[in-house]
C-alpha cells in the first residue's frame, strides 16, 4: 500500500489529498503526517525536506505536481485530466497558475505575516505577484463553477488549496485579497467550496490553521522553529 505523507495546512499535500479523494484512492492510499517532519531525520530520508512526499513500498517521491501526475498515470480512472491532449494542456496550465504563479508566492510571502520586523519590498513583490496572476486566472477560469471542462480536474485540485492560502495569508500581511475583485475567481471560489473533495479538504486545512495558530499563541511554534534549526544545524555540522 502507498503511504502520502502530508499535514493539515500543507497546501501543497491538500492538493494531492483532494486528488486522492476525487479518484476514491483511500484504500490505496494511507495519508500519514510524518513524526519527524522538519527535523535532520526527515530531511536525511527526503533531501528537498517538505512534504508531500508519496512512499511507494519505500521509495520515496516528492513534490506534489510530479506526485499528482504519477497517480493519474498509475490510477486513470477516473481521469481528473482531459478527454482530448489540448484539454490537459489547459488543465495544466491552470493547475500551474495554482501551484507556482500563487501558492509558491504565497507560501514565501507566508513568512512575513508572523516575522517580528516586516520587509516591504518582499511584501511588495510577492504580493504584487499574487495580484498579476489572479488578473491572469480571472480571464482563464471556468465559468460554471469548475475551473475547466465543466468537472473538476486536477486544476481544481491545485487552485482549491491556492484559493484557501489567498484568504489566510494575504490579510495576515497587511494587503487587499485581490479575489473579491477578480469576479470570475471570485465566483469559482464561491461554487468549488459546494463539491464535496473540495469542502473535504478545507475543513482539512481550517483545522490545520487553528491547530498553528494555536501554537503560535502559545508560544510552542517559535520554539518548535527554534529546536528544528537548532537541531539541522547540529546535523550540519556533523556532516
Ligand atoms: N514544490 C513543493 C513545495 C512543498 C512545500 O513547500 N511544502 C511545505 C508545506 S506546505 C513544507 O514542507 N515546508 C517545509 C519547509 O519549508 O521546510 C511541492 O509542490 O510539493
Amino acid at each position: 500500500m502507498m503511504k502520502l505523507y502530508s499535514g493539515d495546512l500543507s497546501p501543497y499535500s491538500a492538493r494531492v489529498r483532494m486528488q486522492i479523494y476525487a479518484k476514491g484512492l483511500e484504500d490505496r492510499i494511507e495519508l500519514e503526517r510524518p513524526a519527524d517532519f522538519g527535523m535532520p531525520t526527515f530531511r536525511q530520508r527526503n533531501p528537498i525536506g517538505r512534504i508531500p512526499v508519496l512512499d511507494i513500498d519505500g521509495d520515496l517521491m516528492p513534490e506534489s505536481e510530479v506526485i499528482a501526475e504519477y497517480l493519474e498515470e498509475v490510477f486513470p480512472e477516473p481521469s481528473l485530466l482531459g478527454e482530448t491532449a489540448r484539454e490537459t494542456a489547459h488543465i495544466r496550465t491552470l493547475a500551474r497558475i495554482g501551484d507556482v504563479y500563487l501558492m509558491n508566492n504565497l507560501f514565501m510571502l507566508s513568512g512575513q505575516a508572523r516575522a517580528a520586523d516586516r520587509n516591504a519590498g518582499v511584501v511588495e513583490l510577492l504580493g504584487g505577484q499574487v495580484v498579476r496572476n489572479i488578473k491572469a486566472l480571472d480571464r482563464m477560469i471556468g465559468e460554471d463553477g469548475f475551473a475547466c471542462c465543466g468537472r473538476l480536474t486536477m486544476a481544481d485540485c491545485a487552485l482549491v488549496p491556492a484559493l484557501f492560502m489567498m484568504g489566510s495569508v494575504i490579510p495576515g500581511v497587511g494587503l487587499e485579497n485581490p479575489v473579491p475583485k477578480a469576479a470570475k475567481v471570485a465566483a469559482y471560489w464561491a461554487a468549488i467550496q459546494q463539491n464535496a473533495h473540495a469542502a473535504r479538504v478545507l475543513v482539512e486545512l481550517h483545522r490545520g490553521l487553528e491547530e498553528r495558530l494555536e501554537l503560535i499563541r502559545s508560544g510552542k511554534f517559535e520554539k518548535m522553529m527554534q529546536a528544528f534549526r537548532a537541531a539541522q544545524a547540529a546535523a550540519d555540522a556533523e556532516a
